[in-house]
């Protein structure tokens, strides 16, 4: 079949909640993915940094497969051998005393808001049902009804109420903010260490450790939803090790995965998880064998391979080579490691997926953000050279094509045919 028909199959037996580039993977190894016409491209987005070991890693894959050879799927009714060892792995490399074993990173912040909730009222003296949880305008935490309930995007809530009650909302990176916010009935705050979707928004140097000081002060909790900036992304093994401090919760998922399973994880203290008891919270798959054999084996790439030290250096570089393409149509970049996103001066209603769309065409896959911001987030495993080879042909895109108008339509101006189609994901 052709690229095409793959397109007409997806988009007539799919339902229509994204609108991909019209690129038709189907084959991946480290940062790199080929067509089904074998066409080459370096892959700039690793799913949302969920590919930070690199698509396919060998010792990965042999976890997976030997584990394959032996038992997949046990349910938590009873123990098996390998989620004991990997959540102690996990435990360790947070520095989080206890683990809660999920699947994906919405799941992982339903039972960090189930577990804060709880604590609140069990163990902080909050009345029961009258707890509220501090969000940051611009959050992006999953796609569940009560994570959108507190979401500040419409395409990602509207129509879907009744919303989840208990979440105040503030501006990220503003303490007097979250200050003000603090109430009797404040269990903590839910933050990102930097706002991916919100298009790699890195807060002030002290952001973190100042909401930490302020949490340990009124005794509340701080959550902080690493499913994006942890495992190396942002050139620590946590985004939270940038300021020297320790959340109360920690959210982990999409790279804790090594790119082959959902994997996620709400970590804590033993005393905060002291408050799920038996038959109070839990998954069909959370703490799989299979999972934890691959998460397993995807920690311990991050750690042997330097990672986190790897994504700091070629971050900088990375950097380095794209501010000097000196692109007067790029108004920012920000970036913490090879978490970098290229924000573009745009008029209203413009976006920069026809800059998108020319990388694609140059064998660069990337993603914008909210419209006026492309990211650029491969694989940590990324060499200098494949850098190269990004940035020869991001230069060409750059300079080749002023970022054109691409009014928002009433009606998609996309291939697909559906009308509501705003932007694509
Ligand atoms: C989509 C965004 C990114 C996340 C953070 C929790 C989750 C995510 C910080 C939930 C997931 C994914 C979801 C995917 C696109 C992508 C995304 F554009 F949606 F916002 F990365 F920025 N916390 N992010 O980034 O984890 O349940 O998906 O495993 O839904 O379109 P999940």
């Amino acid at each position: 079949m052709s690229a095409r028909e793959y397109i007409e199959i997806e988009k007539t037996y799919g339902a229509h909640n994204y609108h991909p580039l019209p690129v038709v993977i189907s084959k991946a190894k480290g940062v790199w993915v080929w067509d089904v016409d074998g066409k080459k491209y370096i892959d700039m987005l690793s799913s949302y940094s969920a590919i930070n070991q690199g698509h396919l890693h060998p010792r990965i894959v042999k976890a997976a497969t030997e584990q394959l050879e032996r038992v997949s799927l046990t349910s938590r009714a009873f123990s098996n051998d390998r989620m004991g060892p990997f959540l102690k792995k996990l435990c360790n490399l947070s520095g989080m005393e206890m683990a809660l074993p999920m699947n994906t990173g919405a799941e992982a912040v339903e039972t960090a808001i189930k577990l804060a909730r709880r604590w609140g009222y069990q163990k902080k003296g909050i009345p029961e049902n009258e707890g509220e949880i501090v969000v940051c305008a611009g959050n992006f935490h999953g796609r569940t009804t009560t994570i959108i309930s507190f979401s500040s995007d419409e395409d990602s809530k509207k129509g879907f109420g009744p919303f989840t009650p208990g979440f105040v909302t503030i501006p990220y990176n503003d303490i007097m903010a979250f200050e003000k916010a603090i109430n009797p009935s404040t269990i903590g705050i839910l933050v990102e260490p930097i706002q991916g979707e919100a298009g790699i928004n890195v807060p002030s140097p002290d952001y973190l450790k100042e909401l930490k000081r302020i949490c340990s002060e009124k005794g509340i909790l701080l959550i902080l939803d690493e499913i994006q900036t942890g495992f190396a992304r942002t050139g620590k093994m946590f985004a939270f090790e940038h300021e020297g401090i320790k959340p109360d919760i920690l959210c982990v998922g999409k790279a804790l995965g090594g790119g082959l399973y959902p994997v996620s994880a709400a970590l804590s203290s033993r005393e905060i998880l002291s408050v799920f008891t038996p038959g109070s919270h839990g998954s069909t798959f959370g703490g799989n064998p299979l999972a934890c054999a691959i998460a397993d084996a995807a920690l311990d790439v991050l750690v042997e391979e330097k990672l986190a030290e790897r994504s700091a250096r070629m971050g900088a570089y990375f950097v380095k080579k794209l501010e000097e393409i000196g692109c007067p149509e790029v108004r920012e970049i920000r970036a913490k490691g090879l978490l970098i996103g290229v924000e573009f001066r745009l008029g209203p209603g413009e976006t920069v997926r026809p800059v998108c769309q020319k990388l694609m065409e140059e064998g660069v896959l990337a993603k914008d953000t909210h419209d006026k911001t492309i990211r650029f987030a491969p694989p940590l495993t990324i060499t200098e050279e494949e850098v190269d080879w990004a940035i020869d042909r991001i230069k060409k895109v750059f300079e080749g094509c002023r970022v054109k108008p691409n009014p928002r339509p009433a009606t998609a101006q996309c291939t697909c045919s559906c009308p509501s189609m705003q932007n694509w994901r």
